[in-house]
């Protein structure tokens, strides 16, 4: 029989060798812990992350981006799930995560406490947001455990068609009327900061990011990924003719990065109390509508349960 501190000496050295750490696997308490607070975290955004784009549905300006839109957020429905199962593999239920999230112990990430106001909101949160996403879940693909890379891989493929969906949107706009590009312009410099802040806070403030690299939950850091998202898209930006709004932002030759301004993090920790504009209004409505689907639950677990019953007659017959 191992000692803890063996078997945790043989967990470091399984991380190290790049193996993943399956379900039935032996894993620190921390490990797990950390796990279940990023994967309900992360499923909780995808879910939230539903509201601001369900909201422009039935405006959209056109049968083909109604179209678009709906599957796109029918996909973030879909990320959710696969997230909540691959943490429900470490032993929390789906009813426990939700509890989490209604009672505000649980976090959903900051952007979704801002508004869609205009049309030109859902092509910066599919070139901004989803952009930001992308970076961050490529690099999730390579995480420790097993049932989330498997996710993120199949959800980063999603996400890319979700990426391009909102930079044709504004490409359309900038390449509109001058309202439309005026709109455009508008969403960018309403979305670009809070997209910055999704990365989480500067490495050297982040609780988690040590212990988590060190374990390879996250494989690069908060920076890093802000850092190449900041790259990648102001490049995109300066094709489409939008600008960034950061008027120090300046290329550095030596080291061929975009370097900005400070980032404003007040803002930030008041989002992530619960001060942030839409907040309330989010958590809310999860709520209710959760209520709402309360018999949806209900009727769908006793008609497995029914099957089940069948299935044993069947075989015992
Ligand atoms: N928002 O030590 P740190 C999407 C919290 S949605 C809120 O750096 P960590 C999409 C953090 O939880 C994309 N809270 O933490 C869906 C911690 O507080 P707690 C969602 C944040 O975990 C629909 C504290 O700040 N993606 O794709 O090492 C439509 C200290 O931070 C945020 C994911 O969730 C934030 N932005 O690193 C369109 C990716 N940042 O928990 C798009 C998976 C930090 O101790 N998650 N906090 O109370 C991650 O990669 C990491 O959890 C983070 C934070 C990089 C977000």
């Amino acid at each position: 029989m191992k000692t803890a501190e063996e078997k945790l000496k043989d967990f470091d050295a399984y991380i190290e060798s790049e193996e993943k750490i399956e379900p039935k696997d032996w894993m620190p308490d921390e490990y797990r812990k950390t796990m279940i607070r990023q994967l309900s975290q992360h499923a909780h955004s995808e879910v939230i992350g539903m509201q601001p784009e369900g909201n422009w549905v039935l405006r959209a300006p056109s049968l083909r981006a109604k179209k678009i839109l709906l599957a796109k957020i029918q996909d973030e429905g879909g990320h959710g799930l696969y997230l909540y199962s691959a943490a429900e593999t470490l032993g929390i239920s789906r009813d426990e995560m939700i509890e989490q999230l209604h009672s505000v112990k649980a976090k959903y990430s900051s952007i979704f406490n801002y508004p869609a106001l205009t049309w030109a909101d859902i092509g910066a949160i599919g070139w901004l947001v989803d952009g930001a996403a992308i970076v961050n879940q490529i690099s999730l693909q390579r995480t420790s455990y097993g049932p989330y890379s498997r996710a993120m891989v199949r959800i980063c493929k999603e996400e890319s068609f979700h990426q391009r969906q909102g930079y044709e949107i504004m490409t359309t706009m900038m390449n509109g009327t001058a309202e439309q590009k005026e709109m455009a312009q508008d969403a960018m410099n309403r979305w670009w900061w809070p997209s910055l802040m999704m990365f989480g806070p500067p490495d050297n403030e982040s609780a988690h990011t040590k212990q988590s690299m060190q374990w390879k939950i996250k494989r690069e850091s908060n920076d890093v990924l802000r850092q190449r998202f900041i790259d990648k898209t102001v490049d995109q930006a300066h094709f489409i003719g939008i600008t960034v709004p950061d008027k120090n932002m300046k290329f550095n030759e030596s080291t061929q990065h975009w370097e900005i301004s400070p980032i404003d993090w007040e803002e930030f920790k008041q989002v992530i109390s619960g001060n942030g504009p839409c907040n309330h209004k989010r958590l809310s409505h999860h709520i209710k509508v959760h209520k709402q689907g309360k018999w949806v639950r209900e009727a769908a677990l006793a008609f497995s349960k029914n099957q089940q019953k069948n299935k044993a007659t069947l075989f015992t017959n």
